[in-house]
């Protein structure tokens, strides 16, 4: 958009001349783009930026915390496949935000962080601007591409190389720096019109050379024991048709990783998640589909992968760096999802033969007797609830709202949801992801109301919520059809420790007990509810979800139910000596 201006402050004024500026420059690059969403917080130098943005149709959701704005851009990259924006103000803004850049790149989440910078020339000689920081420096390192835009004039062809950094190859977290100078710019509306660049093809297919697939289908005709994995790369790629085609066509048994659960149902019959140790350690040849062999896989080696030497790997990512970062992979397939899966898919025509019926059996034994197990124990109506209680709760509400949202964050709150709590639906449960992050939940509610219009159910430990708790005011004023449900255990991991000392502080996992944090939602005018039985904590979320009311259970947990770290404990260094 262009704005007359009478005077011109610098350069050769041509009066009556339309002019357009940075503010607006932007805001027309982003728009061209279909990003039409920003996640932020207001404040110097960006608050004017802000407001133009939402007069001029952009969405512009203000936060409470810049980290919250960056994780519900996070979130919204990976639900669309287009760059969340998140925009912060100069430097402890922009650091706020940088955890969230920082994540988001680690997850392979497209993102793109605006942020205001104070004034170049003051920064760079270090003479105690407002906010000084070099911000770009900074963000270099945490994310996938950072750029400055010093010019008007560059807006649009900035803009542009952010989203092809965020979106293109494996995607990950942008940084644009935006000095205030820049903003204020001023030029010739319709050369800033042309300055604009639509992105076109912004991630483009990348295939496979033929001999990377025929090597491919080798060893995986050669499998007695095979297994797919899927990662939340192939939650994310949106080829859930051809996925399903692949794993249906091969027969062969798939294990999701946490946030590709749904991508086919958890109730598949191929679906093996409930015989996870057994699949990986007897397994001989190992899809890896959008997922990596990171520690959230004990890095594809070491006792829970069974006997050195017992398996080979076909990785299909778009990343070629990733091929061999823990253990050999016997077929790496580098090119976008859907393209790999498509030419294994016509390799596989007429000649490809079902798994060996033994397997399968042993594994869909396995399976069937933990799911027996489970289903048993999340039938429990204790008091005080234990997590199986609480969780057999939902998981019922769930199983009736395929279409809900879920998010989850804690440590046992999050690990005995993930296995209790089935999805049926692609990208429908958000979580702490690749580094473990406390702190995504109300970002994650936010974008996944915001971004899918579906209700979101969001299932928190009392420690985890505690990261992002004041965002409940954000989702109240946006009246977001959000429902978070506190497991309230009066600490981290659980509330029984004690101070060895015998002093007056509590042990460092504690808090408060029977905390009130239903009373922080009604504050905002959301409803907020005190849960102590199955039955109430049903009643409170289903008709929470009925409403789309923004809600906040608080639902005490038995003190004593947790365990150190949930089911990671083991990477949790404990001292032997005794002091
Ligand atoms: C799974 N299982 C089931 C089902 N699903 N049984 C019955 N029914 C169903 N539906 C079985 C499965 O086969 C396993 O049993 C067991 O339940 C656990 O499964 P799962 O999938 O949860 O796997 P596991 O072993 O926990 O996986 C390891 C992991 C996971 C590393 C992938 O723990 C994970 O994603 N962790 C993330 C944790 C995290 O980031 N925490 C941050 C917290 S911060 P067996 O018998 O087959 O093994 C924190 O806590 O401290 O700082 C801190
Ligand atoms: P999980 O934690 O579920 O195992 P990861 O985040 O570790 O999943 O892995 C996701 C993988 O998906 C990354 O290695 C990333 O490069 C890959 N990926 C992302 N987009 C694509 C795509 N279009 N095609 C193939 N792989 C992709
Ligand atoms: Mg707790």
């Amino acid at each position: 958009m262009s704005v007359e201006l009478q005077e011109r402050t610098e350069g050769t004024a041509v009066e009556g001349e339309a002019l357009t500026d940075g503010f607006h420059l932007l805001i027309d690059a982003l728009k061209m783009n279909d990003l039409n969403t920003i996640y932020g917080v207001p404040g110097i130098p960006i608050t004017d930026f802000g407001r133009l943005a939402q007069a001029n149709g952009i969405r512009v959701l203000s936060f409470r915390h810049e980290q919250h704005a960056g994780n519900a851009a996070a979130v919204a990259g990976y639900l669309t496949k287009k760059p969340g924006v998140c925009l912060t103000v100069s430097a402890p803004g922009f650091l706020n935000g940088l955890t969230a850049l920082a994540n988001a790149t680690t997850n392979c989440f497209p993102m793109i962080l605006l942020s205001g910078s104070s004034e170049r020339e003051i920064v760079d000689l270090q003479q105690g601007d407002y906010e000084e920081m070099d911000q770009l420096a900074i963000a270099k390192p945490l994310c996938k591409a950072a750029f400055r835009v010093l010019h008007a004039e560059d807006i649009g062809i900035a803009v542009a190389r952010a989203i092809r950094a965020a979106v293109s190859g494996r995607p990950g977290g942008v940084y644009l720096d935006l000095p205030a100078a820049l903003f204020g710019q001023t030029m010739n509306a319709v050369a800033g019109a042309q300055s604009l660049v639509k992105v076109i093809d912004p991630a483009p297919r990348q295939l496979p050379g033929p001999e990377a697939v025929d090597r491919a289908l080798n060893v995986l005709k050669s499998a007695r024991k095979p297994l797919i994995i899927l990662g939340k790369g192939a939650a994310y790629v949106q080829e859930d048709e051809t996925i399903k085609k692949f794993v249906e066509t091969s027969g062969i048994p798939f294990l999701p990783m946490s946030m590709a659960k749904g991508l086919l149902p958890d109730s598949h019959p191929q679906c093996a998640a409930a015989a996870r140790s057994l699949v990986l350690k007897e397994a001989d040849v190992v899809v890896m589909l959008g997922a990596r062999l990171n520690w959230l896989l004990s890095h594809g080696k070491g006792k829970s992968w069974g006997e050195p030497g017992s398996k080979k790997f076909i990785q299909l990512d778009i990343e070629p760096q990733e091929m061999d970062s823990n253990v050999e992979i016997a077929a790496p397939l580098v090119g976008d999802l859907g393209s790999s899966l498509q030419l294994m898919l016509q390799g596989m025509d007429n000649s490809w033969k079902q798994p060996p019926v033994a397997w399968l059996d042993t594994v869909y034994a396995k399976r069937d007797a933990n799911v027996a197990k489970l289903t048993q124990r999340v039938g429990a109506d204790t008091t005080p609830m234990d997590f199986s209680t609480a969780l057999g709760a939902l998981r019922e509400i769930i199983a009736d709202r395929p279409d809900a949202m879920l998010v989850n964050e804690g440590a046992n709150t999050l690990d005995f949801a993930r296995s209790i709590i089935n999805m049926s639906e692609p990208r429908k449960r958000i979580d702490v992801g690749t580094w473990g992050i406390m702190g995504i939940g109300m970002g994650a509610a936010v974008a996944a109301a915001v971004e899918t219009g579906n209700q979101v159910l969001a299932v928190e430990g009392d420690s985890a919520f505690g990261f992002s708790g004041m965002e409940i005011e954000t989702i109240c004023r946006y009246n977001l059809p959000v429902c978070i449900v506190i497991f309230n255990n009066n600490g981290i991991y659980r509330g029984t420790d004690e101070n060895p000392t015998g002093g007056e502080d509590v042990a460092p996992t504690v808090f408060v007990k029977d905390s009130r944090y239903e009373l922080m939602m009604q504050a905002f005018g959301g409803e907020g509810i005190y849960a102590t039985s199955r039955d109430e904590l049903t009643k409170a979320v289903v008709n929470a979800m009925d409403s789309g009311k923004p809600t906040l259970v608080n639902a005490i947990i038995d003190e004593n139910a947790g365990t150190e770290s949930g089911r990671i404990g083991n990477l949790n260094p404990q001292s032997v000596v005794k002091k």
